[in-house]
This record gives C-alpha cells, sequence and structure tokens, in this order.
C-alpha cells in the first residue's frame, strides 16, 4: 500500500473513531438545569448536586427503580408502581437505575393530551444511578415508557407492557389522594397547591 493512502486510511479512522465516540455520549451530555428550558440531564456518574446544578430551590425528588417488567416509584417509605405524581412548574429530580437489565425511563408528551415540547428519556442502568430534572409546564397526564429493549416474557409482560403514568397537578391535596397519601419526597410549591387542578 502507498504511504499516502495509508495516511489518508488513518485519518479516515479517526474521524470515523471520534465521531462514533460523539454519537456515543452526545445523549449523555449534561446539559446542567436551567429552569427557562426545562430540562437537565446528568450522566450515569454525575453527582447528586450536578443534576442540579446551580439551582438552589425547592425541588421534589422521585427515585424510580426500573424491573422486568415495570417501574417502582418511590416518593417516601412506600413505592407506587407504574404511576406517581409530580407538581405542575416546579423542579422534579428522577433518580433512575435498575435492578437487573438495562431500561430506559421515557416520558413521552406526544401520548398526552398536550403538546409539551419534550419527549425525556435517561438510561436506567444497575449499579449505576441517572439524574433527569424536569418542569412539568402543564398539568395532566404524561406517559411512561420503557425505551430500551429488556425482554420477552414467554406469556403476559414484557418489554411492550412496562409503561406508566405521571399525572402533573398543582393541587397537592388531590395528589395525595391519588397516590393514597404517598407523596414524593420534597415540597409542593404553596403558591400553586391552592391552583386549579
Ligand atoms: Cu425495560
Amino acid at each position: 500500500m502507498k504511504r499516502g493512502t495509508v495516511i489518508a486510511l488513518f485519518f479516515a479512522l479517526v474521524i470515523i473513531a471520534a465521531l462514533s465516540l460523539e454519537i456515543q455520549y452526545s445523549s449523555y451530555d449534561y446539559i446542567g438545569y436551567n429552569p427557562t428550558n426545562n430540562a437537565g440531564e446528568g450522566v450515569v456518574h454525575a453527582a447528586y448536586d450536578n443534576a442540579l446544578g446551580s439551582y438552589k430551590g425547592p425541588y421534589v425528588v422521585i427515585y424510580v427503580e426500573a424491573q422486568q417488567w415495570h417501574w417502582d416509584f418511590n416518593p417516601h417509605q412506600r413505592t407506587n408502581t407504574n404511576m406517581t405524581v409530580v407538581p405542575v412548574d416546579e423542579p422534579v429530580l428522577f433518580e433512575i437505575h435498575s435492578v437487573d437489565v438495562f431500561h430506559e425511563f421515557f416520558i413521552q408528551s406526544a401520548a398526552s393530551n398536550f403538546s409539551l415540547g419534550f419527549n425525556f428519556g435517561a438510561e436506567a442502568v444497575p449499579g449505576y444511578y441517572s439524574y433527569i430534572v424536569l418542569v412539568f409546564p402543564k398539568p395532566g397526564y404524561y406517559h411512561v415508557a420503557c425505551a430500551e429493549f429488556c425482554g420477552l416474557a414467554g406469556v403476559g409482560l414484557g418489554h411492550s407492557w412496562m409503561v406508566g403514568t405521571i399525572y402533573a397537578t398543582s393541587n397537592a391535596t388531590l395528589a395525595s389522594e391519588i397516590t393514597g397519601g404517598v407523596m414524593p419526597t420534597g415540597q409542593w410549591d404553596p403558591h400553586v397547591v391552592n391552583g386549579t387542578i
């Protein structure tokens, strides 16, 4: 092979490597919390503080545990399976992990009745934690799905059935009724507690 060809091949490989690294890691880039753009994402090793960025305001924390084939939301000592509640217009920190295989916690605005401008997901990885901070700008139902194929069951459950619901409301009393009093850790901002729905 000519020397020029080898050099050209080398640079082509370097470019391909750089592109694939970019594609692989770009979805995990830490965006940082910005109250005006509604989204922040932490890398899987991100410290809790990094997920929140410099934001120090009130927030609600929800622990999301993925398991074949359901989502457990742990607001307090108890667990809500496949459903949870969040306040509207408050930062909600989701702390996500898996107890078995890779899953992806994915919130679909498209499946709700609202056009909210975000579909958002984070990997649920055994042994690690992913963090995302979201602000739900409108009340209503948000559909949760698993966006990482995580297996088939012989009968019944499986990846396709790994779905859930997040209900966003400004009404803390209503939220408490929906969850049987098992509210996520944190505070519904008092100024919206008495808001409509
Ligand atoms: Cu899954």
